[in-house]
């Protein structure tokens, strides 16, 4: 049977680990895929997670089943966390996911079910993974401009001007911080524009959150979102805790629902618990228990809080590093956007042969679209890493 089968072709990003690994340099520099990393490029578990788990490994009596919808202790902490104290709780309802991929495809499959021939609307760029889940639940896909190569700066008018043509019932996918590839994002005033664009149209948002506290803040990265969730009838949630609470294999996410009211929240939850059903059933209950303990307990929470803070001041840090040493090295200010965006990336706006020159000539990886994962900057190598880039230039 197996012999009808293609090879499928590779996740781009998830294949640049094992390159690096296989590079025998010492001086290799590992700017790929988006795991958050301290000075010594390790990706450590957070104190307060550690704690959490050690409390949940002494107080853990049975493992027996939670139930579709996993621990309701996180998703009500998730629920808080994502849309702030100021939200209609009557009105949203949290399904804990198997990560955010999982969440993202929980809400499509809801979507898929609410109206069989759902289009989508994607950021062109946007995560690669993105395009997969959608299709995998069966939406259509459109895509909208977004970024400006050139500036590093969102194309914000056209991005209204192919959102103008969506029809009434389209879904629109923003990512609610920290846009993966590139680094732009949108300001608070912009969010207010696409909030009225999408009641004027009546479209659904869908915001993929996966690096809250990456950015601006924990409640600075969540604005946009939440100005949405004040306004908008509906809207639907992805969240991811891999990156946040330093999770990733544990697959931590959730899936959530903004309805016109209560009644309509049940009603849409129980098809979304019923699509996860047909898909895996439960979510692992691991590490969303852990968070479920640091979100609890004020104390665990404020250390969460102030090592997240350290990491997203660390990324700032290098941002503004590396912009300095591109601009002494390349004598101009071409790189200065790197300064400005916010998150894990940015995208340098390199071909993909000076991309590939980089790797083979200099042991720099990065993706394919020149994006690099900040957190991986080398605080010592800077200067070095600059002039390898600006020589790889035209
Ligand atoms: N959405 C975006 C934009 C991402 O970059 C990621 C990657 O980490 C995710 C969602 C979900 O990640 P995970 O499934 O590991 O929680
Ligand atoms: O974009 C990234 O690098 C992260 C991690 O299939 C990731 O979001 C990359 C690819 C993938 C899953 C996670």
């Amino acid at each position: 049977m197996f012999e009808n089968l293609q090879p499928a072709p590779a996740d781009k990003i998830i294949a640049l680990i094992g390159l690096y690994r296989a590079d025998p340099r010492p001086d290799k520099v590992d700017l790929g895929v988006g795991v958050y990393k301290d000075r010594d490029g390790k990706t450590p578990v957070m104190r307060a997670v550690r704690e959490a788990e050690k409390r949940l490994l002494q107080s853990q009596d049975t493992k027996t089943y939670l139930g579709l919808a996993g621990d309701t202790g996180f998703n009500a902490a998730m629920a808080w966390l994502t849309f702030g104290q100021a939200a209609d709780m009557t009105r949203i309802r949290a399904a804990q996911a198997p990560g955010g991929s999982g969440a993202l495809r929980l809400v499509a499959e809801l979507l898929k079910r609410t109206r069989s021939d759902a289009t989508i609307w994607l950021s062109d760029p946007t995560w690669p993974n993105h395009m997969p889940v959608m299709r995998g639940a069966g939406l259509q896909i459109r895509e909208y401009p977004y970024f400006d190569a050139a500036s590093g700066t969102v194309r914000f008018a056209d991005m209204l001007a192919a959102l103008s043509a969506a029809k009434s019932g389209d879904v629109v996918l923003l990512h609610g911080c920290c846009h993966n590839p590139t680094g732009a994002n949108l300001d608070t005033a912009q969010w207010a524009e696409i909030t009225d664009l999408v009641v004027e149209r009546g479209l659904l948002p869908f915001v993929d959150i996966a690096y809250q506290g990456f950015g601006e803040g924990l409640d600075a990265d969540a604005a946009g979102l939440r100005i949405m969730a004040a306004k908008v009838p509906e809207m639907v949630v992805a969240s991811s805790c891999s990156k946040n609470f330093a999770v990733y294999r544990d697959r931590v996410g959730a899936a959530m629902i903004l309805a016109k009211d209560g009644a309509q929240a049940d009603v849409a939850m129980g098809q979304m618990l019923s699509a996860a059903r047909a898909m895996y059933s439960m979510p692992p209950d691991h590490g969303a228990a852990a968070v479920r303990i640091v979100l609890e307990d004020a104390a665990l929470r404020a250390d969460w809080e102030a090592e997240l803070e350290e990491m997203r001041l660390r990324m700032l840090r290098l941002r503004v590093q590396f912009a300095e040493a591109l601009r002494r090295q390349s004598n101009s200010d071409r790189f200065d956007f790197v300064a400005s965006h916010r998150g894990m990336f940015s995208r340098l706006g390199l071909s993909e042969a000076q991309v590939e020159r980089l790797r083979a000539e200099h042991g720099v990886y990065m993706v394919g679209d020149s994006r690099i994962n900040v957190a991986g900057l080398p605080e010592d190598g800077m200067e070095a890493l600059a002039k390898a880039i600006v020589s790889v230039l035209d």
